[in-house]
């Protein structure tokens, strides 16, 4: 990678993550969906929030495209404005978008999301003079590996970056299943009350989180999420392990438990 590319490869908290001298330390992360066209169901943003999170990093859910939706559609997002800074925008009619930039001033954010929410198009709308963008590394790459994913950057004062990516849904989420817990505000809050420290809330008995989420006080979807993301960290505990035990026994250090 030389000077001219700024890749984002990884996202690392504290991390100066960008090659532009300019970008360093993303601290923030905007997770932009829609509610229609497309939609973006619960589990997707969970994944982003999580993700940020587990970066180490602020994650703000900003719901854009609200003139294709009614005020009874966005209450479907009302849970999320106890743990997370959620703000509401359109790209197209410019609502909401001094919010939007309340939240982003001083602060270098990332745009993540699924394709088609807007993110582009917020940046746009942020900045109508084109000549504020002070990086296009798409431009730039289109030669380099079609792989890389490319980050566009918006500056929009002096402190203040947006950088546009094309999302990362699909990274795989790594974290070890007794950290997951931490990585959900509301699920951490009840955690408190189950009889085991370090319950997983899977099978334990006594668990508060699993009472939480019959009672209702818990969205099941979050909990969903939660568990999904459990078990994929659990079997990739167990590969791990596998790959281990199947490394000693080859090299056949572990003679001593032959009889
Ligand atoms: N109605 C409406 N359409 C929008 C809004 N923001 C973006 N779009 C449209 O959604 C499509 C995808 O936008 P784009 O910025 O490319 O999404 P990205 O893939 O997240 O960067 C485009 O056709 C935009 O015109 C919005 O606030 N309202
Ligand atoms: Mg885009
Ligand atoms: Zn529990």
């Amino acid at each position: 990678m030389d000077e001219e590319h700024a890749v984002v490869e990884k996202i690392l908290p504290r991390t100066q993550i960008l090659e532009h001298p300019r970008a360093a330390n993303i601290n923030q992360v905007i997770v932009v969906v829609s509610l229609v066209d497309p939609v973006t169901d619960l589990f997707l943003i969970d994944k982003f929030l999580v993700m940020a999170t587990a970066a180490g990093l602020a994650p703000v859910l900003c719901v854009n495209k609200i003139d294709l939706v009614s005020e009874k559609q966005l209450a479907a997002l009302n849970d999320y404005r106890r743990w997370y800074q959620v703000c509401t925008v359109s790209a197209l009619t410019s609502t909401g978008l001094d919010a939007l930039r309340v939240l982003l001033k001083g602060k270098s954010s990332v745009l993540a999301g699924p394709s088609g929410v807007g993110k582009t198009s917020l940046l746009n709308a942020l900045s109508p003079t084109f000549s504020l963008r002070t990086h296009d590394v798409s431009h730039k790459n289109k030669h380099g590996v079609h792989t890389t994913r490319f980050v566009e950057m918006l500056q929009l004062n002096e402190d203040t970056f947006v950088l546009d990516t094309p999302g990362f849904s699909n990274v795989a989420l790594t974290v070890e299943p007794r950290d997951l817990t931490g990585l959900f505000p509301d699920i951490q809050l009840y955690a408190k009350e189950c009889r085991f420290q370090g319950c997983l809330h899977d099978q334990e008995p006594g668990c508060a989180v699993k009472d939480a989420v019959a009672h209702g006080y818990l969205a099941q979807s979050r909990f969903i999420a939660y568990s999904t993301f459990l078990s994929e960290s659990q079997d990739k505990s167990r590969h791990k392990y596998q790959r281990q035990y199947k490394k000693t026994y080859r090299k056949g250090t572990n003679n001593k438990w032959r009889s």
